[in-house]
């Protein structure tokens, strides 16, 4: 099962044939540069190529009307100037020969993508399609696009696989029209689109892109933004389009290629990891070719780099975010309970690029610019050799886990355990001594970059102090901020400094408190509600603002909670660390839980968290508290979405 890449070259055949500033950037170089750019890193040939092949005009016909559909064929025989005046007929359209056979690939290949996805044969994967889909209408060629592949591609999964709920999400900056008129009735898909709008200043300047567009009739509520994992899709279709990038000459914003990787990582813990991307704009070659790698390097289940940069959120952007909340509030329960310094990059682990530093508003071309000097060094992170590391205290418990992980045999040297030992002294004794051994060198190897992610399992009393030994073994080996999350009876150590080198947050308990910026509980809730707002609406915020270099998710004696939540906590932590994540087990929860969490860290898809139960009044009240008091020194808990109420719209 892996990850698979849909394409024909036939699709570098369309290209302008006249003078046309508009539509110039929309050449076939972008696919070419595209595929050289996952040949050079190694990433195509880990992907199952698959080539396209047209779609039938009858599926064609699961969106576009007959007449259209003829119009389109009737180009393969024009001449330019006939191309031409038809191409002006539309907005921001060319047409050649080619156009009709490239429109038909790129459906295909969307199509195809599906098919691999619903029958199993992959996870996941990206066609690289040529014209794009997203503004394509019934009758409507618009913005570059012919056909909606993305649309036909829902309409495919729904009629072929009975599919019941699709979760498109449309990343290229432009808004889809296209596909929302489509499914703007339909409350099967739902459609998610950011994008640049400008107040109706940028193309295509529709009123209708705003956040009061919402969907009509049963479709009310099924166009726009929710926070994740509420609509619990099936599959997620992603409208890939990356003009929202840095150096992009059309949407001018500055998105970091690694954007697209942590973009890509969060629609993983979605519909057990189907993800289809179809390609849609970006029209800096190099950029986009960065982009389409850091893409499908986190579909083929590669830790994300770090994200660096301010994590301040924009006050126009939190005003978008507001805006959307209440247009969707009638619609969603779960909106309605609204909830009304920042680091440097660490040095000690440097695979993540630092970034020039731009004005607040920098031009298009200082932008630029600032880019040249990147182009090119987009090193993506050396992949360690070994990916999930599991040291277990009591042996027979490898039977338990998944084929794919390496059991830690090897231990540090005697002296070296002893040392940390000594420091514990009554704690440490026989097993786990020997335990910890194993511990510490799992540790030097996600340290030095030889292994993923790992999972420790200790005896139950030992459970704590392994935590202290690692904190101190991490802040001696160089680590500039460790990120703690630990549940159960675990206490953050008493000697440790609140220096904020240490961001300790703890899950478990009655009250939330916040002792110090550095040392937040808060209580572990009940429902699953209650739960996704702590993971989504804290522990996500909290996790990305502190920039860690690594992550340490302790699971103490009585941490109460279920494999699914275990697992959905660890896949949101792989983010913030490039990936560093050491998870610490107590012995007891042992068995399924290794197997859950080893999963996860091997790259899967979290399982679902069961049935979902509204957040109660006590748990919205502890994350309000936490939130307001927490908000002044980290920010991206503005942006946070509120506690989740319900799973499902108002009927
Ligand atoms: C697919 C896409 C953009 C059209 C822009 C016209 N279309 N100014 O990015
Ligand atoms: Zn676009």
């Amino acid at each position: 099962m892996g990850t698979a890449l849909v394409y024909h070259e036939d699709m570098t055949a369309t290209r302008l044939l006249w003078d046309d500033p508009e539509c110039e950037i929309e050449c076939p170089e972008r696919l070419t540069a595209a595929l050289d750019g996952l040949r050079q890193r190694g990433l195509q040939q880990r992907c199952l190529c698959l080539t396209a092949c047209e779609a039938s005009e009858e599926e064609l016909g699961m969106v576009h009307s007959p007449e259209y559909v003829a119009l389109v064929r009737r180009t393969q025989t024009l001449d330019k100037e006939e191309l031409q005046a038809l191409s002006k007929q539309f907005d921001a359209v060319y047409f050649h020969p080619n156009t009709f056979h490239c429109a038909r690939l790129a459906v295909g290949a969307a199509l195809q993508l599906v098919d691999a996805v619903l029958t199993g044969a992959v996870h996941n994967g990206l066609a690289l399609v040529r014209p794009p889909g997203h503004h394509s209408q019934k009758e409507a060629a618009n913005g570059f696009c012919v056909f909606n592949n993305v649309a036909i591609a829902a309409k495919h999964a729904k009629q072929k696989y009975g599919l019941q709920r699709i979760l498109i999400v449309d990343w290229d900056i432009h808004h889809g029209q296209g596909i929302q008129y489509i499914f703007d009735d339909d409350p099967s898909v739902l459609y998610f689109s950011w994008h640049r709008y400008e107040h109706g200043r940028f193309w295509p300047f529709l009123q209708e892109s705003d956040a009061h567009a919402v969907g009509q009739g049963q479709g009310q509520g099924f166009t726009v933004n929710l926070p994740w994992n509420q609509f619990d899709p099936e599959l997620v279709l992603v409208s890939a389009g990356f003009d929202s990038a840095i150096g992009d000459p059309e949407g001018r914003m500055r998105a970091t290629p690694e954007c697209f990787a942590h973009l890509t990582q969060l629609m993983q813990v979605l519909a057990g990891g189907r993800i289809c991307a179809v390609l849609e704009g970006g029209y800096h070659l190099e950029s986009l070719a960065q982009s389409v790698c850091m893409m499908v390097q986190t579909l083929l289940g590669d830790p994300t780099p770090p994200l660096l940069g301010l994590m301040v959120p924009c006050q126009s952007a939190l005003e978008s975010i507001q805006s959307v909340q209440t247009a969707q509030a009638p619609h969603w329960t779960s909106l309605q309970q609204n909830v009304a310094p920042v680091l440097g990059p660490s040095t000690r682990f440097p695979e993540g690029r630092s970034l020039p530093l731009l004005a607040e508003n920098p031009t298009y071309e200082a932008a630029e610019a600032a880019l040249s000097p990147l182009q090119g060094e987009l090193c993506l992170r050396p992949t360690p050799p070994i990916c999930t590391a599991v040291a277990l205290a009591v042996p027979g418990a490898a039977l338990a886990l998944p084929p794919g992980v390496l059991l830690q045999e090897e231990s540090a040297l005697r002296e070296e355990t002893e040392a940390w030992a000594r420091l514990h002294k009554s704690l440490f004794q026989d097993e786990s001594l020997v335990a910890l051994g194993k511990i510490l060198c799992l540790l030097g190897g996600i340290l030095d970059g030889q292994v993923r992610n790992g999972i420790a399992v200790t005896a139950a009393l030992a459970t704590a102090a392994t935590v202290e030994v690692i904190i101190q073994r991490c802040l001696s080996h160089g680590a500039q901020r460790l990120l703690c999350v630990a549940l159960g009876q675990l206490d953050r150590p008493l000697d440790l400094a609140d220096d904020g080198r240490v961001l300790w947050l703890n899950i478990r308990g009655k009250e939330a408190a916040v002792e110090s910026m550095f040392h937040i509980s808060t209580p572990l809730p009940q429902t699953t509600g209650g739960f996704l707002s702590c993971i989504l609406g804290l522990v996500l915020p909290l996790a990305y603002g502190f920039q860690p270099d690594v992550v340490l998710m302790a699971l103490g004696p009585a941490h109460g909670l279920q494999n699914a939540q275990a697992a959905l906590l660890a896949s949101v932590l792989r983010g913030p660390a490039g990936g560093r994540i050491l998870a610490v087990v107590e012995e007891e929860s042992i068995l399924q839980l290794a197997r859950t969490l080893a999963q996860v860290l091997l790259g899967e898809a979290p399982p679902s968290l069961g049935p979902f139960l509204m957040a109660s009044p006590e748990e919205i009240r502890a994350l309000r508290l936490l939130k307001a008091q927490l908000e002044p020194r980290w920010k991206l808990l503005q942006a946070a979405a509120p506690p989740p109420g319900s799973c499902s719209p108002i009927a």
